[in-house]
């Protein structure tokens, strides 16, 4: 298949040879990739522009938790010598920036429409093609189908009871209005406490009147550090990129700078465990949860990490009983996606910071002027819902996707996702998912398994296309052994003990399945080579 062979016409009706949906790292990679295959491709993004996470989270705060040089593209080397990153975590602007450089430099565009979001997708068995509808009513076929279409792009909607009793403006985080949103002199309510709420209450606060942080859960928070790039590690990283992305690459979370290291937290001394402890606490970001090795896999080992934040907690926190209840208490530490931070605890410190825990008195419904809980009523001017995503399927669970016979994908995974190494499912020969659900994704740097996946995917279908194949499939066995797999890694470590959104806890009626692959990015990537170096493996491959 080659882009000579398309029947692109103008009009509603196209061909081409792969669908992308999605416009963010992944989508804008794989439409490179793609291209360098000699391949006609459409990429459909719903946004107005590229950039995915960084051109939806806008509200202010919002920043990458993994460093700036290695949250990049590495891919190009020439794209890594001219960008230069101001911060040691960028700001969201300057990633929408990068990512929009990124555009320009492969002259991206003009095979991306913006503004047109992907409805349905449907596999034509007779002809192994997609055909792939738009809320434009425009419909593409097309022998590929990828979506690269985000693990946290749909955001969580509020469904309180009174939600549309509220007269205020309220704003998602997820969502947040591209002009930007002043709150000087205003009561503020903010409903949340994750990684998206953490990173916007303390900037928030320093604006607003006042602040009312409704929390129902806890999350441990580790502090950033942030601050302008130091040249060190500039230099340092011009030296030896090529060494500390391929480390990256075989590593656990794909993230250098954590230090990973094969220390038990329980085989030093109390004294030494502290200096760990207090010497990551100062080098900040996840390095604190990368300690040891043992902190998500053995409880005792957790607790001493548990144990060691809490008392960070009530050192920064000066009133007892706000930080009693910003420690969480009944779940693991980690197991909850750690939130990297910038004065979080130190903002309950302020006069103008209330924080409201709504564990114990749930908030029973929004009101004219506010929320009222079973114990409280509390009024403010705006309110922002910082409460989430539907994580890793919602995205696809929104596009009416049919394989084989006309199932549903929807169907197919009403008891949670099924797939095969998180790239394929059963079913659905030729639709493949980037960072889809089964593989490290979330628990990675999302950079390193998102080029890990678009690379696999091109070598694939470069594959098929040499060999004049034009159909590739997970087979059902392969697809049944691996989500035994993933269930059983999972099991080995403490993540399921948390209520979190890995589990889809966060959305009511959700399946509980833990969805990422917790084996770690260098096992996973030695297992998707080693698959494609034995024949695609498990794939049941065939000419059309
Ligand atoms: P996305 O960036 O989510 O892009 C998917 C795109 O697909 C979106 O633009 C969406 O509009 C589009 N789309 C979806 N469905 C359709 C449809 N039906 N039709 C058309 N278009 C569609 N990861 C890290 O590793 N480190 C971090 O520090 C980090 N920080 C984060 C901060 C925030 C606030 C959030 C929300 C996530 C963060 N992540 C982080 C995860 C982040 O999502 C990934 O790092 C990465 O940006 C994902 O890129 P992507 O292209 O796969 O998905
Ligand atoms: O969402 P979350 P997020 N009533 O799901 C609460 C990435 N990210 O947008 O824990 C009351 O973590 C909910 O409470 P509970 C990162 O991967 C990264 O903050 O379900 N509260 C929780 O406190 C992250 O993990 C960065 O009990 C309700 C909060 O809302 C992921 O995106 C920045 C509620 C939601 O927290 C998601 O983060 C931002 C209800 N009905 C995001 N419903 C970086 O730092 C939900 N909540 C790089």
């Amino acid at each position: 298949m080659s882009g000579s062979d398309q029947d692109q016409s103008s009009g509603l009706q196209s061909r081409c040879d792969v669908v992308i949906v999605g416009a963010g790292f992944s989508g804008m990679y794989l439409l490179h990739r793609m291209r360098g295959l000699g391949l006609s491709a459409r990429v459909f993004e719903a946004g107005a522009g590229v950039g995915g996470t960084w051109y939806w989270n806008r509200y202010p705060g919002a920043r990458v938790d993994v460093e700036s040089q290695e949250y990049s593209y590495s891919f190009s080397e020439e794209l890594q010598d001219e960008w230069l990153w101001t911060e040691r975590y960028a700001a969201q602007p300057e990633l929408l920036d990068y990512l929009n450089h990124v555009a320009d430099r492969f002259d991206l565009r003009r095979d991306i429409q913006f503004d047109t979001r992907v409805t349905a997708a449907t596999f034509d068995e007779a002809r192994a093609l997609w055909t792939v509808a738009t809320d434009g009513g425009e419909t593409v076929q097309a022998r590929y189908c990828i979506m690269a279409t985000g693990c946290l792009s749909v955001p969580n909607e509020p469904a309180f009871p009174g939600q549309d009793l509220f007269k205020g403006p309220t704003y998602h985080t997820g969502r947040w209005p591209h002009e930007g949103v002043d709150f000087t002199g205003q009561k503020v309510g903010v409903i949340g406490t994750g990684s998206s709420a953490i990173q916007s209450m303390p900037q928030i606060a320093r604006q607003a009147d006042h602040l009312y942080a409704f929390q129902r859960t806890p999350n441990y928070s580790v502090p950033a550090h942030n601050g302008p790039i130091d040249p060190a590690v500039v230099a340092d990283w011009k030296a030896n990129r090529a060494e500390y992305r391929q480390q990256a690459r075989m590593s656990g979370a794909g993230i250098v700078a954590i230090v990973p290291t094969e220390d038990l937290a329980l085989s030093v001394s109390e004294e030494e465990r502290q200096a760990v402890f207090e010497d990551r606490w100062a080098r900040g970001g996840f390095s604190v949860g990368a300690a040891f090795a043992d902190i998500s896999i053995d409880l005792s080992a957790n607790a001493t990490a548990a144990a060691f934040a809490a008392g960070k907690i009530r050192d920064i926190v000066k009133d007892p009983e706000v930080a009693e209840k910003l420690i969480p208490k009944d779940y693991p530490f980690g197991t909850k996606r750690l939130c990297v931070d910038t004065g979080y605890y130190e903002m309950f410190n302020r006069d103008n910071v209330t924080l409201v825990d709504v564990s114990q008195s749930p908030i029973e419904a929004l009101t004219a002027t506010g929320l009222k809980t079973a114990e409280a009523e509390y009024q403010f001017d705006s309110l922002v819902f910082a409460i989430g995503f539907d994580a890793m399927t919602g995205a696809l669970g929104r596009i009416d996707i049919r394989g084989r016979h006309g199932q549903a994908l929807k169907e197919k995974w009403a008891d949670g996702p099924r797939t095969y190494l998180g790239l394929m499912t059963a079913g659905f020969p030729n639709l493949f998912m980037v960072t889809g659900p089964g593989s490290p994704s979330v628990l990675s740097n999302m950079v390193v398994s998102i080029e890990q996946h678009v690379d696999w995917i091109t070598d694939c279908i470069d594959h098929l296309n040499g060999r004049q194949l034009g159909a590739i499939e997970a087979s059902g066995e392969a697809e049944d052994a691996w989500v035994a797999h993933v269930n059983e890694v999972a099991d080995t470590t403490l993540y399921p003990l948390a209520r979190s959104w890995y589990l889809g806890a966060n959305i009511p009626g959700k399946p509980r399945v833990f969805m990422p692959y917790v084996g770690g990015v260098g096992p996973y990537r030695e297992k998707c080579d080693e698959v494609a170096a034995r024949g695609y493996e498990g794939f049941v491959l065939s000419a059309v």
